[in-house]
């Protein structure tokens, strides 16, 4: 059997031998080029494109392919039951999975460096790929899609994917400290799957505060993306600069106050539809809030933010003397708050980056609430603490229905004939450090 000849032959010449087992190759005419299935800019196709850069076979990307309409007709599952991208067309049949189409490319040429020369290489090659797909990229994708939407965001198992991301890169730093490749000491597979699924971590949420901890990995990914071969397909690219905020949820559909009159009052004769869905358009009254019809408070909120903004000096004098000489105990409650998984806090932006969703979501409450949050700690664990002023006797309803991250704390109320916790709400209030023995790492505050 000879190599391919030249560029685009994908031809059966023969067996392949020992590495492949018996595996013929496939037949196509000479020049043709295979066809692989995926939009542009997809990491998964980069695996194929690449490896394709390095044997000099054909592979080109199918023209006018529309996510979610190309990869869903009746042609396109035959090729992928899942309906999944990317699929290669081989003159033999179609192959999914990346890797797998990545290998056939790989395989194409004939004693292609890519795929190693020993037994030994083979196995190493396989352990990075399948390393770089369970390790890498499963748990980049664990903490980057529920952040876009793409499932439910649960702050535990973000925590959780991001340790086991760090653990992942941990190994993989300390492997690439003596080490230019993963196998050998030319570009392999490895480095082609590992590098396209970095690449997309490092887009995406892999911000440098995070990967500094790697300066390995660092460099192993900026080389990789700067080879020839690399580049022509993946291009220029920046590092993302912040992790993507956790996407909206949209909110429930709620029965409309017109559907429960009408349950109520059976024997009102049923509107026609055409009257039914005008009801429902036309503008209804706001309901008021609930904190709204208290009776009112000598406490002004609005007063006690803008002197706790506009207070730089002597803080305990003018802000917190400020504070009780406003406070109302009948017309609003304080209550400190305790994150319950302290223990998951091990990444400090990570923390951060939970404090500030959580006072995001408050929003809704800007009107009735005033908060400080304390994350502490010099080294992780981190606690996360945090002091609330709201408006009435009890943690707001609405604030606890719609407002997740409420059921993540302890709440406990202040009780005020004790000199110690007020003392605690004056330290909270002014970010007292050390606050509890310890160094604040952040203080956030909600007004
Ligand atoms: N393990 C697969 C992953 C393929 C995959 O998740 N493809 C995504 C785009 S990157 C897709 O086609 N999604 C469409 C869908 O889920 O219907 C591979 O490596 O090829």
């Amino acid at each position: 059997m000879r190599d391919l000849e030249r560029r685009g032959e994908v031809r059966v010449e023969g067996r392949e031998g020992a590495r492949f087992g018996s595996a013929a190759r496939p037949a196509a005419p000479v020049g043709m080029a295979l066809v692989l299935h995926s939009g542009s800019g997809n990491k998964n196709a980069f695996k194929a494109l690449i490896a394709a850069e390095y044997t000099g076979v054909k592979v080109e990307l199918t023209k006018n392919f529309e996510m979610g309409i190309s990869n869903k007709t009746p042609e396109f599952l035959k090729m992928n039951p899942l309906g999944k991208i990317p699929v290669l067309e081989t003159p033999e049949g179609a192959v999914f999975e990346s890797n797998a189409i990545a290998r056939y490319v790989a395989r194409l040429k004939e004693n292609s460096s890519l795929c190693g020369s020993s037994l030994i290489e083979y196995a190493h090659i396989e352990q990075w790929m399948d390393f770089s797909a369970t390790e890498v990229d499963a748990n980049i994708a664990r903490w980057l899609y529920p952040r876009l939407g793409f499932g439910p965001y649960v702050p535990a198992l973000e925590e959780f994917a991001i340790t086991s991301l760090k653990r992942s890169l941990g190994a993989l730093n300390t492997h690439l400290a003596s080490n230019t490749y993963l196998v050998g000491h030319s570009v392999t597979l490895a480095d082609i799957v590992m590098t396209c699924n970095l690449y997309y971590g490092f887009l995406r949420i892999l911000i440098k505060s995070f990967t500094s901890e790697f300066p390995h990995v660092e460099r192993y990914l900026w080389t990789m993306v700067n080879q020839p071969n690399f580049k022509k397909v993946i291009g220029d690219f920046k590092q993302a600069e912040s992790v993507p905020p956790v996407q909206k949820k949209a909110a429930p559909p709620k029965e409309s106050k017109a559907k429960e009159v009408k349950k109520e009052a059976p024997k009102e004769a049923p509107k026609p539809k055409v009257e039914a869905s005008e009801e429902e358009e036309a503008p209804k009254p706001k309901p008021k809030n609930p904190l709204d019809l208290l009776p009112p408070s000598k406490m002004i909120l609005d007063e006690w933010k803008r002197l706790y903004s506009n207070t730089k000096t002597n803080f305990r004098e003018i802000a917190i003397k400020g504070f009780w000489d406003m406070y109302d105990p009948e017309g609003y409650s304080l209550w400190f708050c305790d994150y319950k998984y302290n223990d998951e806090n091990t990444v400090s932006f990570v923390t951060m980056n939970k404090v500030g969703g959580f006072l995001q979501r408050m929003d809704l409450c800007r009107k009735y609430a005033f908060g400080k949050m304390l994350v502490i700690g010099s080294t992780p664990p981190f606690k996360v603490k945090g002091l609330w002023l709201f408006r009435g006797q009890d943690i707001p309803k609405f604030v606890m229905d719609e407002v997740y991250d409420m059921e993540l704390y302890e709440w406990t109320k202040v009780d005020l004939s004790d000199e110690a916790q007020k003392e605690r709400v004056n330290a909270m209030i002014e970010d007292q450090e050390p606050f509890e023995g310890e160094d604040l790492l952040d203080a956030k505050c909600f007004k």
